[in-house]
Parts: structure tokens; sequence; C-alpha cells
């Protein structure tokens, strides 16, 4: 089973060490300049009653402060989930999320999505409480987790929790 995904969310808010956190070495890794996106792929296993082998491909928005509206419309075209990433410390990163994932689903429709509230290990700066990302995630029936780029808390669970909505779908 081959997949999109797309990681959304501001600047700085961890997208690009999530991913290279979670492919570590074992990647194949190319740069589409031309689009502002870098794509990686690592393969996922489902296990369970919906056990699939998942081809992961991993979509990465290079400079998302001039990223224009036709870029979006290639960068979200296929993907079949999203990951919505903010940053603890900085609590507009988490309303900013709810333009990025608007913009995802217009192009996508409606697709597995789930939110990630990154950079968890700054504990003394955190400005986002788990009921705030609850009430964001809800608004989608969206799951969410805090993760760590850094000490890779919960990085391969936000992964392979991806790759099970994705497996699970009709
Ligand atoms: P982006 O791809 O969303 O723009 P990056 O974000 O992955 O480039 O990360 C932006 C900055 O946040 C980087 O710092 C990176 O090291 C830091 N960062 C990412 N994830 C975490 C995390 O989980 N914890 C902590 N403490 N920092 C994180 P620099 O200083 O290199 O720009
Ligand atoms: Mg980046």
């Amino acid at each position: 089973m081959k997949v999109k995904i797309c990681l959304v969310g501001e600047g700085a808010v961890g997208k690009t060490c999530l991913i290279r956190r979670f492919i570590q070495d074992q990647f194949d890794d190319r740069y589409i300049s031309t689009l502002g996106a870098k794509v990686s792929k690592k393969e996922i296993k489902v296990d369970g009653p919906n056990a699939a082998d998942i081809d992961m491909t991993i979509w990465d928005i290079m400079g998302e402060k001039g990223f224009r509206e036709l870029l979006k419309e290639a960068y979200f075209h296929g993907a079949q989930g999203v990951l919505a990433v903010c940053d603890v410390t900085r609590k507009e990163t988490l309303k900013d999320l709810d333009d990025w994932v608007a913009a995802v689903v217009k192009v996508t429709g409606h697709v597995p999505i789930e939110f990630l509230a990154n950079k968890a290990d700054l504990k003394d700066e955190m400005e986002v409480s788990d009921s705030d990302v609850r009430r964001a995630a809800d608004a989608y029936k969206a799951p969410f987790l805090f993760t760590s780029a850094k000490t890779g808390a919960n990085v391969e669970e936000a992964f392979s929790k991806l790759a099970q909505m994705i497996a699970l779908r009709p």
C-alpha cells in the first residue's frame, strides 16, 4: 500500500526534525526544489486486523513563509494523511493549524489527520495545555500526541498511528 502524507504547520515548529527523527538513516530522500518540498520515504508495518505494509512518502514543505497558494495545491494533492504540527512553546502555532488544516482538507477532502504538539521536552516554556490541543484536534475528530523530535518521544508512535488510521480506511 503506497500512501502520501503531508506535514503542515508554521515555520520552526519542528516538522523537518520530526521527519528526520522518524526516518533516521534508512531513507532515500530527494529535493523537489521547484515545488519547495522535500520528499522522504519509509516503510511501516501496521499490525492487527488491518495489517498492511505501508510504503509512506512523507512531504515536507520548505520555506513556509513564501508558500504560495498554487504550490499548496501540488503539495497537498493526493495526500492520504496529514500531521498537523504546532510548537508547545508558541501558542499561536496551534491556532494557525486551523488555517493549515482547512487548506489541506479543501484539496484532499476528509483524510485522517493527527495533531502533534511538538517540543514537549521544553516543559518550562510550555504555553499549550493538553486541553488546548484536545480542543483543536476534536474539531476534526482527530487524535493528538505531545511529541519531541529532540528526545524522540512519541515520534514513532505519531507516524504509526497515522499509518494505522490510513490502513483502517475503507
Ligand atoms: P520546521 O521544519 O517546522 O520549520 P524544524 O522546523 O524542524 O526546522 O525545527 C525548527 C527548530 O526547532 C530547530 O532549531 C530545531 O532544532 C528545533 N526543534 C524541533 N523539534 C524540537 C523538539 O522537539 N524540541 C526542541 N527542544 N527543539 C526542537 P534550530 O535552533 O536548529 O533552528
Ligand atoms: Mg522545515
